[in-house]
C-alpha cells in the first residue's frame, strides 16, 4: 500500500482553506515555470546555431507586451494576498463561543489546563464540531504549538499570552509537535490530540479525580495573596474593583484607554507600575517571581469569571 504521506490529514474546515492557497500558489508557480521552460526550450531550438531562422529586424521594445507582463502578475499575485488575507482573518479571529483551554509549555512538555480544572500532559481532548480556543504561554524559552491536521501552529512565549483557535470536523488523533527548537529534548516535545464525538468528551471531562475549576483555584488564590486585602469589598486601600473588568475598557493615568484582556490583567499583577488605572495611586506591589505561570492563569480564569457573574446578574 500506499503509505509515504506527502500531505497531512485535514480535521478542521479552515485547514481545507489553508490547503486552496497553498495548491493555488503551487498551481501558479508551476504555470510560469512550464511557460518560462517551453519557451525557453522553444528558442534554443528554433535559433540554434546553424539554423536558417530569420534574425533580421529583432524587437529591442515592445510596450504592449511589457504592459501585460506586469499586469497580469500584479492580478495574480493581489488575488493571492486577498484569498491568503481573508483565510488569515478567519484563523486570527476566535469565535466568542469557543471555550477556552490553558497551555503552558516547558522544556520538554506541554501542560494543559480546561476551565473545569481537569489537566492533561502531552494530550489534548476536545470535542468535535465545537470551536475551541487556546491561550497559550511559556515558563521558559520560546516553543510552538502546532497541529499538523488543523493547519495550526503558533509561537508561545515566556512573559507573554497567544492564543490560537479552531473547530475540528473529523473525530480521530492528530499529532501535537513543538515547532520551534527549544533544546536537547525538543524532539520529545510531542503529544497527541483527541477529537471527540460531544457526548465521549462529556463523560472524559468529568471522569477521574473532579478537581475544582481554575475559577475557583483563583479566588483562593486571590485571597492568599492578599488580593482581596486591596481588591475586596471591605479594603481599606482604594483599588479598583475587579467585576466586570475583563473585556471592557479601563482608561488609564495618562490619558490612554485599553481593553482588559488577558495580557492587560497578568501586566497588572507582574508590573503594576507600567498601566496605572486612571484616579488610583500606583501602590499595587508586583508580583513578579511570586506567582508561577500556573497561578496566574487561574487568577485570570477567577477575574474572568467575575466578569460572568456580574453581567449575567444584571
Ligand atoms: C496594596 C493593595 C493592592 C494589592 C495587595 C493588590 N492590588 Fe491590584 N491594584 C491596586 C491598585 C491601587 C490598583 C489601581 C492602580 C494600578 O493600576 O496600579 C490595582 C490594579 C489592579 C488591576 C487592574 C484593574 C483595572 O481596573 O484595570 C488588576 C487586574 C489587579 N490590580 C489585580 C490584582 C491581583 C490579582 C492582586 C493579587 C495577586 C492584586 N491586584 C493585589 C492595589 C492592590
Ligand atoms: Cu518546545
Amino acid at each position: 500500500m500506499w503509505d509515504f504521506p506527502l500531505f497531512p490529514e485535514t480535521a478542521t474546515e479552515l485547514a481545507g482553506k489553508v490547503d486552496a492557497v497553498y495548491f493555488g500558489e503551487l498551481a501558479v508557480c508551476v504555470a510560469f515555470t512550464a511557460l518560462i521552460c517551453i519557451l525557453i526550450l522553444f528558442y534554443a531550438i528554433k535559433y540554434r546555431k546553424g539554423s536558417t531562422a530569420n534574425r533580421e529586424n529583432a524587437v529591442t521594445h515592445h510596450l504592449v507586451l511589457e504592459i501585460v507582463w506586469i499586469v497580469i502578475p500584479l492580478f495574480i499575485s493581489m488575488g493571492i494576498f486577498a484569498a491568503a488575507t481573508m483565510v488569515y482573518l478567519e484563523m486570527f479571529r476566535a469565535p466568542s463561543n469557543a471555550s477556552e483551554v490553558y497551555i503552558l509549555g516547558r522544556q520538554w512538555m506541554w501542560q494543559i489546563q480546561h476551565p473545569n480544572g481537569k489537566r492533561e500532559i502531552n494530550e489534548l481532548h476536545i470535542p468535535i464540531g465545537q470551536p475551541v480556543k487556546l491561550m497559550m504561554t511559556s515558563q521558559d524559552v520560546i516553543h510552538s504549538f502546532y497541529i499538523p491536521a488543523f493547519r495550526a501552529k503558533q509561537d508561545v512565549l515566556p512573559g507573554r499570552y497567544t492564543s490560537m483557535w479552531f473547530q475540528p470536523n473529523k473525530a480521530g488523533k492528530y499529532h501535537l509537535f513543538c515547532a520551534e527548537y527549544c533544546g536537547t529534548s525538543h524532539s520529545q516535545m510531542i503529544g497527541s490530540i483527541y477529537v471527540m464525538e460531544p457526548a465521549d468528551y462529556e463523560r472524559w471531562l468529568s471522569s477521574g479525580t473532579q478537581t475544582q475549576t481554575l475559577a475557583t483555584s483563583g479566588s483562593q488564590l486571590f485571597k492568599s495573596y492578599g488580593c482581596s486585602g486591596c481588591h475586596g469589598l471591605n479594603a481599606t486601600v482604594r483599588a479598583p474593583l475587579l467585576e466586570g473588568v475583563y473585556g471592557h475598557p479601563v482608561p488609564l493615568e495618562g490619558g490612554s484607554v485599553v481593553t482588559a484582556d488577558e495580557k492587560y490583567i497578568r501586566d497588572s499583577i507582574l508590573l503594576p507600575m507600567s498601566q496605572v488605572v486612571a484616579g488610583y495611586k500606583p501602590v499595587m506591589p508586583t508580583y513578579q517571581g511570586r506567582i508561577s505561570e500556573d497561578e496566574l492563569l487561574k487568577i485570570i480564569a477567577y477575574i474572568k469569571a467575575l466578569g460572568r457573574n456580574e453581567r449575567s446578574g444584571q
